[in-house]
């Protein structure tokens, strides 16, 4: 601790801990153990305070799409703040950035509105407003119901946080709040079954038709899901899920929700997700991806059953943000986007990268005896430790944090979900870069199973 970088990173640290909460965060432990500093970032990978060189293999926390470093959208940012910093679309306002970013979003999801947040949060706090708002307006104000599902997340403020299904959570705040239920995931891992995915992926989802029977199709606004969970463990479903889903929610007049905050901009090789996995949502939550993470953004696409409805015989909606339309926001959203569409990176994802990843992804799943499955779809994958088959590890070993720490050491930012260890790399990476990733991955493991 004697040169100066020490000396400072010690400073930072200490002042960290002074005065800063950080999300999610045992405060306590963190103060002990002291926050990693980041300083810089360029393509895939970030710096920290040392100097040390990290691969992202998170892209930031799933949103740096397009990497760090992107001339094109820190101009963007520079050239909005200096045109008009700020302005509102209330009061019969908008600026052109917002009326832009708009037209695109149109565009590429085929939805004919926008209602923007400044994060995915708000935006799924807009969603509960929105579905309940729509089924007044049509005459059933007591279709007011969400279902929702365990293990889901769909951020942070109460009513978000109530629509996730995590346990730990709710147990904090009195959690959920009144008229949301959860019914089961679809992790066919997890679950340990003698079904073929397919049918599982049908008995599933034939839990939301019970639930709704139960509760009285009546009653009930709403369904909600990841297309691919993501917080919860990269939780792939069968390719019957969706589509039995949407069935259900059709034959129960439900709305459908996407939340693709993590799937949007071209996690999985589309702009969306719906659009790789066979199903129709009505509304659509995007957040991260949409500006990279630059700057925050966040909304909800409204597809015409419910903006037809909302633009025709609404009256005011009640409802909106300060923040709804920044300009900087939505000016960095179009720069970024038109980065994905110019640079190929639908496709990149899709047709070479993906297959490429998943095949030595896959293949790490054969070489180490501590994998009971890996899975990937688009560029967000999972890595099950087992101690055999698919016998867990005992929790107090913590396999998937020490790995997960392992990694960091390496050079690795991977993400453990209790023993999922989580990969969701920058849409831009490159199959050199795909090759560091896999190879520290698989040094990690190698490592670990030798401790053991
Ligand atoms: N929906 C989904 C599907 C998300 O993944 C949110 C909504 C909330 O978005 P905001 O912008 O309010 O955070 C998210 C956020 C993790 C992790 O550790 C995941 C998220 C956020 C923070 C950490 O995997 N997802």
């Amino acid at each position: 601790m004697n040169s100066p970088d020490a000396a400072n990173l010690a400073a930072l640290q200490q002042s960290d801990r002074a005065h800063h909460l950080h999300p999610f965060t045992d405060f306590k432990a963190l103060g002990e153990a002291g926050t990693r500093v980041i300083v810089r970032g360029e393509g895939i990978y970030v710096y920290d305070q040392d100097g040390k060189r990290l691969l992202d293999g998170m892209a930031g926390l799933w949103n740096v799409n397009v990497g760090y470093g992107r001339r094109e959208l820190i101009d963007a940012a520079t050239d909005q703040l200096q045109q008009l910093a700020y302005y509102n679309s209330f009061f019969q306002c908008t600026t052109p950035p917002a009326i832009a970013l708009a037209e695109r979003l149109a565009e590429i999801s085929g939805f004919s509105h926008v209602f923007f947040a400044g994060s995915g949060s708000e935006a799924n706090d807009t969603q509960l407003r929105l579905a309940r708002r729509y089924w007044q307006l049509v005459g059933k104000p007591e279709k007011q119901v969400v279902i929702s599902r365990i293990n889901a997340y769909h951020g942070s403020t109460l009513a978000a946080a109530s629509l996730g299904g995590m346990q730990d959570m709710h147990k904090q705040g009195g959690l959920p709040i009144p008229g949301i239920e959860h019914v089961d995931q679809p992790y066919y891992f997890e679950a340990d079954t003698n079904e073929t995915p397919a049918d599982f992926g049908v008995r599933i989802a034939g839990q939301l038709q019970s639930r709704i029977e139960e509760l009285g199709a009546e009653n009930v606004a709403a369904f909600i899901g990841e297309p691919v969970q993501g917080a919860g463990g990269v939780i792939i479903p069968p390719e019957t899920y969706w589509p039995e889903v949407q069935r259900i929610c059709q034959a129960h007049d439900v709305l459908l929700i996407a939340d693709e905050v993590i799937t949007g901009f071209g996690r999985l090789g589309e702009w969306f997700a719906f659009q790789r996995l066979d199903f129709e949502p009505d509304l659509v939550t995007f957040a991260k991806g949409v500006t990279s993470g630059y700057i925050p953004l966040g909304g909800v696409l409204v597809g015409e059953r419910v903006s037809s409805v909302l633009t025709t015989n609404g009256g005011e909606f009640a409802h909106g943000y300060t923040h709804s339309g920044h300009p900087v926001a939505c000016a960095v959203a179009l720069a970024n986007i038109d980065v994905i569409d110019r640079d190929g990176l639908l496709a990149h994802v899709r047709d070479d990268i993906e297959p490429y990843l998943g095949a030595l992804w896959a293949e790490l799943g054969e070489r180490h005896a501590l994998v009971g499955e890996a899975r990937l779809l688009g560029l967000m994958g999972a890595i099950e430790l087992v101690e055999k088959g698919r016998v867990r590890f005992d929790k107090d070993l913590k396999m998937g944090e020490r790995c997960r720490d392992l990694a960091i050491d390496h050079g690795l930012v991977m993400r453990a979900v209790g023993d999922t260890l989580i990969i969701a790399p920058p849409l831009v990476i490159t199959r050199s870069e795909v090759d560091e990733l896999v190879g520290i991955a698989d040094r990690v493991l190698t490592e670990v199973a030798f401790e053991l």
